[in-house]
């Protein structure tokens, strides 16, 4: 497989979010023998358009990292993407089902890093060291394929799904906290829909972003001062409907929200 094909990859998967439109998955169409690796080669692509197009990044972001997550998708393995500016909303913001495809949202911890991380080898425990704050977040995933149906390749070459993100405006410092230990509840018009806790998150969510930067080292890349980084789900995500008050709601660290219109 060669880099055209690639980005032609890419630039089908960014004129379906651009589009709003659910695309057959990759590998039942342009790539069916897509590996993991390639996938992020897609990735790549993907972001080097978001990039050309003007797009800042925020910073990378892990997903899959929660067994709910985990099963509710069929695959096993933690990912990463990236969150784009254009894809933030403020904390109580709207998100309009008109800009998207079929959003669901997720509850997730996310850490403002305060020193680069370089992998391999890093632990939770280094990161914890280098990170100036931790917040609450709520992350609206929205996979350009039809029904979030897609293998792992997919996902990766789709930059796991990622389409806004809300940040809570409460930073922590992350010493204050047992983080996987800490509680927290996804709530939808005053409804609990899921609830976990920070140790769902490859037990403990600061080994999320341990576990980045050792992925990110395979390609000469690190985990960057000043990276707002969403750590993946402690819950199964839930779809979104026209209306809904969303919140997520974290023991200590405050809560973040958002409503569908
Ligand atoms: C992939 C994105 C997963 C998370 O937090 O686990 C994710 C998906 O489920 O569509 O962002
Ligand atoms: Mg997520």
């Amino acid at each position: 497989m060669n880099n055209a094909l690639y980005k032609d990859i890419a630039k089908h998967l960014v004129s379906a979010e651009i589009e709003k439109r659910e695309i057959e998955k990759v590998t039942s169409t342009m790539k069916q023998d897509l590996t993991v690796e390639e996938a992020y080669f897609v990735q790549e692509e993907l972001v080097k358009f978001k990039l050309e197009d003007g797009r800042r990044i925020i910073g990378p972001k892990m997903g899959l990292t929660s067994q709910a997550k985990m099963q509710q998708m069929g695959v096993n393995e933690p990912i990463y993407g990236y969150v784009f500016d254009y894809m933030l909303i403020d904390d109580g913001g709207k998100v309009s089902l008109k800009d998207l495809i079929h959003p669901k949202a997720e509850a997730e911890i996310a850490f403002v890093i305060g020193e680069d991380i370089e992998g391999p080898g890093v632990t939770g425990t280094q990161v914890l060291a280098k990170t100036d704050y931790v917040l609450p977040a709520l992350e609206i995933i929205d996979s350009r394929y039809e029904n979030f149906n897609f293998t792992l390749p997919d996902v990766i070459a789709d930059n796991a799904s990622t389409s806004r993100v809300v940040f809570g405006t409460s930073l922590k410092k992350p010493e204050l906290f047992e983080l996987d230990v800490v509680g927290g509840v996804l709530t939808i018009n005053g409804e609990i829909k899921d609830l976990g806790a920070g140790a769902a998150v490859l037990g403990h969510p600061a080994n999320s972003i341990a576990r980045l930067a050792n992925m990110l080292a395979r390609k000469g890349e690190k985990v960057k001062k000043g990276d707002i980084i969403l750590t993946g789900a402690i819950t199964g995500a839930v779809k979104l409907q026209n209306g809904d008050s969303v919140s997520a709601k974290f023991d200590g660290l405050g809560e973040v929200s958002f409503t569908v219109v």
